[in-house]
């Protein structure tokens, strides 16, 4: 998959992409990571990138110029297939669901926005899909596109080793996940529960779903809701 990012500030990804899994997939050639600096594409003296909102009200905005000018630069870098991502505080909540979806794309274009916004036009013109990482405020679409370039990529085949497969973790059933330990099995007085130690693997199946199941319903009933109603469609698909 090739991701092109469309910022003001491209260190900012610096961190992310020189380490671990991200790094690994790059050097395989499963990701190829292309940065646009917006500054780039301003073509007034002062390289301004913002401006003051019509009607009025608190901060700038990313004025239309300079992001129409690195749009038509990378859609004519990547043809018309691609799919184009702004990440905005009003957009479609991320999921699980959705990192899937972007994850069978070729083509991925991500804006990130900075100030409080984007002039509509931008949006209008050359926006397919707008996203919010959840309900609070961030500085910017930066940490965002970090976050959704993480979540898709774990869903690229080759980019996780096969031992940390993505379809039993958590969420692909619904579910948080369980606790895990690891040795010693004593640490400053603290035991690890003793079915682990067992061997019985049904046991440790039945002990680590009945865990699942408990921190749901504490932690997020919401998601209990979701997965049995889940389960009446496919209950009902069979009766
Ligand atoms: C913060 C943008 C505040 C806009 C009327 C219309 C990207 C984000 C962001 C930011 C405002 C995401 C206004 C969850 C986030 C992001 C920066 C408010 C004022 N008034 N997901 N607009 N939360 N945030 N604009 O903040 O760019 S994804």
């Amino acid at each position: 998959m090739k991701i092109r990012i469309l910022t003001l500030f491209p260190a900012m990804f610096d961190g992310v992409f020189g380490e671990s899994i991200l790094k690994r997939a790059i050097d395989k050639g499963l990701l190829e990571i292309r940065f646009y600096n917006i500054r780039d594409y301003a073509e007034n003296k002062h390289h301004q990138v913002d401006d003051y909102p019509f009607g009025g009200g608190a901060g700038m905005l990313m004025m239309p110029q300079p992001l129409f000018s690195c749009f038509k630069q990378v859609y004519s870098d990547c043809g018309e297939n691609a799919v184009s991502i702004n990440f905005s505080p009003a957009g479609e909540p991320f999921t699980a669901k959705t990192a899937k979806e972007l994850a069978k794309l070729d083509e991925l274009i991500l804006l990130c926005g900075h100030y409080e916004g984007i002039d509509q036009r931008v949006i209008e013109r050359w926006i397919d899909r707008e996203i919010s990482l959840g309900d609070y405020v961030l500085t910017g679409g930066e940490i965002a596109a970090m976050a959704v370039i993480d979540a898709v990529a774990r869903f690229i085949p080759g980019v996780l080793g096969s031992e940390n497969s993505v379809t039993e973790e958590s969420f692909s059933d619904g579910l948080l996940e369980y606790p895990q330990y690891t040795r010693p099995s004593v640490y400053e007085g603290m035991e690890v529960p003793a079915v682990l130690l067992s061997g019985n693997h049904a046991e440790i199946n039945k002990w680590r779903h009945e865990q699942s199941v408990e921190r749901t319903r504490k932690r997020r009933p919401d998601l209990l809701e979701q997965a049995d109603k889940a389960n009446e469609k496919f209950e009902k698909r069979l009766s």
